[in-house]
Parts: structure tokens; sequence; C-alpha cells
């Protein structure tokens, strides 16, 4: 169902560009974040990807073949740089990584924890959703930012071409799967959670 991926994005057109266009993001874009926004989405962030890595390693253990399991296989190993990542800019703002996260954030990671439980089509969906909301939210920024930002290294994680080409991927195990109201409803959550999370980390 080659239609899949593109209705549901098409199906939250709206939302989409208020993801694009967050405070957030925007002034990412700009070199205007204030420092203690950036520091709180690191801690946050940490916590989020952490818990993204069991969902990870989770639905790995349940992908239907090997194509999709090699898909997920390589999202998977891209996570250990990406938290060393984290850690190091951390360690350099002299944050702590263990501070206890937002509840949105509790309630966004356990979410996303429980559809693996669901089923497949749903979690890969969800994979999906999270993947592409970030693509398009760094890429943006990535459009818009000069290769001197002290962001660089989180930028290009999100925005490179081999992440473009995962994201991709993704929209391609989607793409397997028909449409149902479970995948609509998942593709939503995911996106109201996206804008509820730039939204604790803006503000
Ligand atoms: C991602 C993320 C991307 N790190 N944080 C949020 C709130 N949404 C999406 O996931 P990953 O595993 O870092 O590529």
């Amino acid at each position: 169902m080659p239609e899949t991926t593109r209705a549901l994005l098409s199906g939250q057109e709206t939302a989409w560009k208020l993801i694009l266009e967050h405070p957030f993001v925007a002034q990412t874009s700009a070199g205007t974040l204030p420092v203690s926004a950036f520091d709180r989405w690191l801690i946050e962030d940490y916590y989020f990807v952490r818990s993204f890595r069991a969902f990870l390693t989770d639905l790995v253990a349940i992908a239907p073949d090997d194509e999709a399991g090699e898909v997920l296989a390589g999202g998977l190993a891209a996570l250990d740089p990406e938290l060393a990542l984290f850690e190091a800019a951390a360690a350099e703002r002299g944050l702590d990584l263990a501070t206890e996260p937002s509840l949105v954030n509790l309630g966004y990671s356990s979410y996303i924890a429980a559809t693996v439980l669901a089923d497949w089509s749903v979690a890969i969906t969800v994979l999906y959703a999270v993947e592409k909301a970030y693509y398009d939210a760094w890429a943006s920024v990535r459009d818009t930012t000069g290769p001197a930002t002290q962001y660089a290294g989180f930028i290009a994680n999100w925005s490179s071409p081999e992440f473009a080409a995962y994201v991709e991927q993704l929209g391609g195990l989607v793409d397997r799967e028909e449409l149902t109201p479970e995948l609509t409803q998942a593709f939503d959550r995911v996106v109201r959670f996206e804008l509820a999370f730039w939204d604790l980390v803006a503000g």
C-alpha cells in the first residue's frame, strides 16, 4: 500500500506545520535559542532516546522478516554514537542526565514502549512517525543554520543523508501495511506527543 504514509502525513498537515514552525525549532534555526531551553531538551531527550532504544530492541525481536529486521538493526546501531553525543554535551555543560524526566516524556516513552505489545503494524508506524518528525524538524534547522552553530552535531545526527535514507526505509515498511484506524490513531498520538515535547522544552 504505497499510499499509507502519504495518507498518514496528509491527515496531519496542520500539526506537522506546527512542529516545523515551533519556537524551539525556529529559535534553534535563528541562533536565538536560550541556553536553558537547550539544556532542558538535552536532559529530556536523553531519557527519551534511552527508552526508545529499549523499544527498538523489542521491535527487532518481532520484525516479520529479514528486510524489516535489517532496517531496524541499522537504526539501533546508530543510537550508540547518538547517546555518546548527548553524554559529551551534558558533560561539557555540567548537566545531570539522571534528572527525573517530565510526565509528558514519561507518557510519550511509555506509550511508545506499549505499542510493541499491540502489534507490528502499529509499532512500525510509531517508529516511522517519531523519526520522520525529527528528521523534518532538524532538516529545516539544517537548511537555515550556518555550519558554525554549537548544535552542529545534533543537527547532523537527524538531518544527514544516512538518516534521511533510514526514514525512507521505515516509510517503505509502513507502506507494506494497510491503512487502518489504529495506524491513523497511532500516528496522531505521536504527532501530539511531539508537539507537547517541544512545548515542554521550549517553555
Ligand atoms: C526523536 C527524539 C528521534 N530523539 N526525540 C523526540 C522527542 N522525538 C523523536 O528519535 P531517535 O531515536 O533519536 O532518532
